[in-house]
């Protein structure tokens, strides 16, 4: 298969397991993350995969950088675009909102937010050549339902939640289908970064009930690629069998 599939986030957790899933679905996988050892690694592991692996040290919030590395695709790459997974996102600090640090509102609205809309734009034009094409947001649970200590996170996943309802009828005449994923708790290094490197904080969060992994939400991507292209999945929500909602858990 010629297709191109763009994983951001691709150095760890949901990002890392989607790159995987793809390359068994015989994609051609473009890596984009800021850390280009962990990419390189991801890369090896993929080499007998018999695809193509092309490895983008990006950071999302850079606007400019984005529009010059697609510019710098070659054609063949860039014409066989196929399959976008807006993935690169993170939550930082969970304090209420009197406490919040302005430095970590912009961290999360620059990356969760401007960064999927940079991927986005810059890419449309190729994805749009190509019928059936998809772009797979990662929301989260906190997109439908706001917690104390939530709040520009939730608000950051909320506004992917109606960006991808926006896009999916501003593309509908281009027959780009777009999905959104939306997991519940999910053991990654989600935690360990949201508490900026705080291992015992972030470990607390996944004790008392078994959480998602990361091959759960890579799981349904599989699933959303595989469908004929007549059909399109607007939105998944995956939780843990032991979170009914963003603060309800039964822990043992
Ligand atoms: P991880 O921290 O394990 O992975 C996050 C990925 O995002 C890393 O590959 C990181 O790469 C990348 N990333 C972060 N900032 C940037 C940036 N500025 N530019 C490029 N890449 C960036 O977390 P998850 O896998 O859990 O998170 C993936 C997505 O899923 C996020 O959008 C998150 O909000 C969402 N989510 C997570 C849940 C969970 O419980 N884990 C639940 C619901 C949604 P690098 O640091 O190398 O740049
Ligand atoms: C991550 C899940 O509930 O910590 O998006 O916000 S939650």
């Amino acid at each position: 298969m010629d297709k191109y599939a763009i994983v951001t986030g691709a150095s760890a957790g949901f990002g890392e397991a989607i790159a995987k899933v793809l390359a068994e679905e015989k994609y051609n996988l473009i890596l984009v993350a800021r850390r280009g050892d962990r990419l390189e690694e991801l890369k090896n592991t993929l080499a007998s995969k018999q695809i193509k692996v092309l490895v983008a040290t990006l950071d999302v919030r850079n606007a400019e950088d984005i529009h010059d590395w697609i510019e710098g695709l070659e054609d063949k790459v860039k014409n066989n675009l196929s399959i976008l997974v807006n993935n690169a996102g993170l939550a930082v600090g969970r304090s209420g909102f009197q406490d919040g640090l302005l430095e970590d509102w912009e961290r999360m609205i620059d990356t969760n937010v401007k960064g999927l809309l940079y991927m986005t734009r810059e890419t449309l034009p190729f994805l749009m050549k190509n019928e059936g094409s998809m772009v797979i947001n990662i929301t989260s649970i906190a997109a439908k339902e706001a917690y104390a200590g939530g709040n520009v996170y939730c608000a950051t996943k909320a506004a992917v939640d109606q960006l991808s309802k926006s896009m999916r009828m501003d593309l509908v005449h281009h027959k780009v289908r777009v999905s959104t994923i939306a997991p519940g708790a999910a053991e990654t290094e989600f935690s360990l970064v949201r508490f900026k490197g705080d291992k015992e904080t972030s470990k607390q969060v996944y004790q008392g009930f078994d959480p998602l992994q990361a091959e759960d939400i890579a799981e349904a991507v599989r699933f959303i690629v595989t469908r004929p292209s007549r059909v399109s999945i607007h939105d998944l929500v995956i939780m843990p069998t032991a979170q009914a909602s963003t603060t309800l858990f039964h822990k043992d």
